[in-house]
């Protein structure tokens, strides 16, 4: 992949050689913030990189006739689906990738599938470890016929943090002792904020915990190369009658004129700790109540040798603190991830030009599209995304008991 590359093609679809590719033709369910995001990355995917297949963005899938078809239109879709059945039985769908709310994950993906499909499924993988097991299940019977299933943990994605966890896996830290996380935002702190289905459990399965928890807890486990043993837990909700939205109950919608009011089921956040198979410790935090943190995920490893540190706010450096130096220069270094010898930034800009948040939409993408290609295993697998919902499971049970230690089974 030749650096510059970004520059190459302005319009839809690819562009140059990888038109001559073969097609690798995505089908999509949902348009709203997840679709934009992921629209963003196929179309991106294959003007950036060199790949060995070329994305094409066949179908998009939506209730709404209308609404489909506008955002089709918005983001360069070749045609429109009502019926997400309908998609996944589509003979020129090959990948089916999954951007619904949660309630609907374990549904699509067993069927997409039992149709043949490699599958990509936004996070968390599903809403309760049952559905979990069974779509991990189904994607390892799946993955003997050579299809693959990967979750859409794209902060794995962000050059910095992919060169955190090779830093890791090189010893520059050491023996982890410690990990510290928060995903802190704040778009509940007010009450008035309608009662949307991210705050009903039937459908999000959970709140802060499934929504900003299931993304810390994967990166933890992946920058780590380790599993988290067990958790201690506290969860709360702070608001728990809020007013229903006008219009469609499932969107970010304004909140309705009549003041009706509903019961929100979900946590507002959640706050634990853990131990990793090493026997390090982790904290964690997610809420979506930390007034003036609009999407602050930061992670912190301290290691023997060394630590590393991540701020999503700041998401082109890495901090990282070399403990064998001698004690008189040593300190935090600031690692500006721009290089092209950084993860995925032989394609993109010259140093110092930066990324941001859709470019992790546009690696997984990436990602993907070479995991087919090579009929290799993709990360995260359907059986991580399952890991992470038995933690998940294991906050809430010991929240549920005060905070009681709860292991969780590999
Ligand atoms: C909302 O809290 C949200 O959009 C999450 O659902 C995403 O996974 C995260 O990337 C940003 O915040």
């Amino acid at each position: 992949e030749g650096a510059g590359a970004a520059a190459a093609g302005t319009g839809n679809g690819a562009t140059g050689a990888s038109a001559t590719r073969p097609p690798l033709r995505i089908g999509m369910v949902g348009y709203a913030f997840m679709g934009a995001a992921h629209s963003q990355g196929w179309r991106t995917a294959g003007r950036v990189f060199d790949l060995p297949l070329n994305p094409v963005m066949a179908a998009i899938c939506g209730r709404d006739a209308d609404a489909v078809r506008t955002a089709a239109e918005r983001h360069g879709w070749e045609s429109t689906e009502t019926d997400w059945r309908a998609l996944v039985e589509r003979d020129d769908i090959d990948v089916v990738d999954v951007c619904t709310p949660g309630d609907s994950h374990a549904e699509i993906a067993l069927a997409a599938l039992a149709a043949g499909k490699h599958v990509l499924c936004e996070k968390p993988l599903a809403n309760t470890v049952e559905e979990a097991e069974e779509m991990t299940r189904v994607a390892e019977e799946a993955g003997a016929r050579g299809q693959l299933a990967m979750v859409g943990f794209n902060y794995r994605r962000v050059p910095a943090t992919a060169l955190a966890r090779r830093m890791v896996a090189e010893g520059r830290v050491g023996r982890l002792r410690h990990v510290r996380v928060t995903y802190l935002q704040d778009w509940l702190v007010d009450p008035g904020a309608p009662l949307t289905w991210r705050l009903r459990k039937e459908l999000a399965g959970s709140g802060a915990l499934g929504d900003l928890g299931a993304h810390i807890v994967d990166l933890a486990q992946y920058l780590t190369g380790e599993r988290i043993a067990g958790v201690s837990a506290l969860t709360e909700t702070f608001v728990r009658q809020r007013p229903l939205p006008a219009g469609a109950a499932r969107g970010l919608t304004a909140a309705s004129a009549d003041g009706v009011m509903g019961e929100v089921t979900v946590d507002d956040a959640a706050v634990f700790t853990g131990r990793l198979t090493s026997g390090a410790l982790v904290s964690f935090e997610a809420t979506r109540y930390a007034t003036g943190r609009k999407n602050s995920l930061r992670i912190e490893l301290n290691g023997e040798r060394g630590s590393l540190a991540f701020d999503l706010e700041r998401l082109n450096e890495l901090s990282y603190h070399d403990g064998t130096e001698p004690g008189e220069h040593a300190g935090f270094r600031r690692i500006l991830v721009t290089e092209p010898e950084h993860p995925y930034l032989d394609a993109w800009w010259p140093p110092g030009h930066g990324l941001g948040y859709e470019h992790t939409f546009v690696h997984q993408a990436r990602d993907l599209v070479h995991a087919v290609a090579e009929g290799r295993r993709p990360e995260p697998s359907f059986a991580d995304g399952l890991q992470v919902q038995r933690v998940l499971a294991a906050v809430e049970e010991s929240a549920e008991k005060n905070s009681v230690y709860t292991p969780i089974a590999p």
